[in-house]
């Protein structure tokens, strides 16, 4: 048994600081929109992992099919003596990494969820002799504070995550990856890639109806955390492809006129009837256009691979 350890830089109460700003700001903008890591809590972490299973949604598949077929040369490339991994979640996809990682003596999950990281951090230091666990309870998008475990380091950030920061945000975020990595670093970067809008379409709008849950589970997080009135009935669930911007949007609609309350908030929310509320972007990529922003916040390409139907994207870069 290798040692685990789990460290909180997330104070207990900052979340729902967080989540009253967020809903304050967001429910009271035109168009209305919400985070998405406000999906995310127990009920909301299944969905998701429900997703991953349907047919329609490829991302997962696509990524631990390319995750499988390079992890030896993940491996080698990097060297690394320590893994971070930024929304490890349940580390599912990171269990290829780690076993192809000889040279690997410390792992850094970083994941929002204390449950999720015991779980996993607890298992991976059980199958892993001699690797120091250290878990990381944090918000990705605050800054990061790293134990100081040994270089060289690779940063994961898989799952096309990326995609669900605005770009202004993104460009921060990358800048504060940067940041914390020293020369000899590498980031391993998951990102979905722009395809046919069908496909795109289908992912985030699931004919057994799970992505729909999915969305409106944000709305049973606004009743439980702040009261709210939400009948989530009363929304339905679309998915539109921006082929301008290249990312999709998820809005729940409102299928009538009405008015919520939100007592933790003192706040009354109305909706015209056809109304949107903005609660997700997922962002998709081109080469081109993730090198740039790479090399815009400080980052070298060193190695872009996809899967077999070029349908997903992991990459890494030099700092
Ligand atoms: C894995 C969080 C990036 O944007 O594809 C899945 C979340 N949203 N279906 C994505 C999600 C709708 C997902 N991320």
């Amino acid at each position: 048994m290798s040692p685990f350890a789990l460290t909180r830089t997330l104070p207990v109460d900052t979340t729902g600081e967080a989540l009253r700003a967020d809903v304050r700001a967001g429910l009271t903008a035109k168009p209305k929109e919400l985070p998405p890591k406000w999906f995310y809590d127990a009920r909301g972490s299944r969905l998701f992992d429900e997703i991953t299973t349907l047919p329609e949604y490829y991302p997962t598949r696509a990524e631990r099919e390319i995750l499988l077929d390079r992890a030896e040369e993940i491996a080698t490339a990097s060297g690394a003596g320590t893994l971070i991994e930024l929304g490890s979640g349940s580390s599912d996809k990171t269990r290829h990494l780690l076993d192809a990682m000889r040279d690997l003596r410390a792992y850094v999950p970083v994941d929002v969820s204390e449950s999720a990281l015991r779980e996993a951090g607890e298992a991976i230091a059980a199958r892993h002799e001699g690797l120091d666990v250290h878990a990381l309870v944090a918000d990705f998008t605050a800054p990061l504070v790293l134990p100081g475990t040994p270089g060289p380091r690779l940063l994961a950030f898989l799952g096309g995550t990326l995609g669900n920061l605005l770009p202004v945000e993104r460009a921060a975020f990358l800048a504060s990856l940067r940041a914390v990595l020293a020369p000899g670093d590498l980031l391993l970067l998951g990102t979905d890639l722009v395809k046919d809008e069908e496909t795109l379409l289908a992912a985030y709008d699931d004919a057994a109806g799970v992505t729909s849950e999915f969305d409106k589970n944000v709305l049973h997080v606004l009743n439980r955390e702040l009261g709210a009135d939400f009948d989530p009935d009363s929304f339905r669930h679309v998915a539109v492809w921006d082929a301008e911007r290249e990312w999709i949007e998820m809005r729940l609609r409102a299928l009538r006129e009405m008015t919520v309350k939100i007592p933790a908030l003192d706040l009354t929310v109305p909706f015209a009837a056809g109304e949107d509320l903005r609660t997700e972007i997922s962002a998709k990529f081109r080469p081109e256009g993730l090198r740039a922003e790479l090399a815009a916040a400080g980052f070298a390409p060193a190695e872009w691979w996809t899967d077999r139907a070029g349908r997903f994207a992991l990459s890494l870069w030099d700092v």
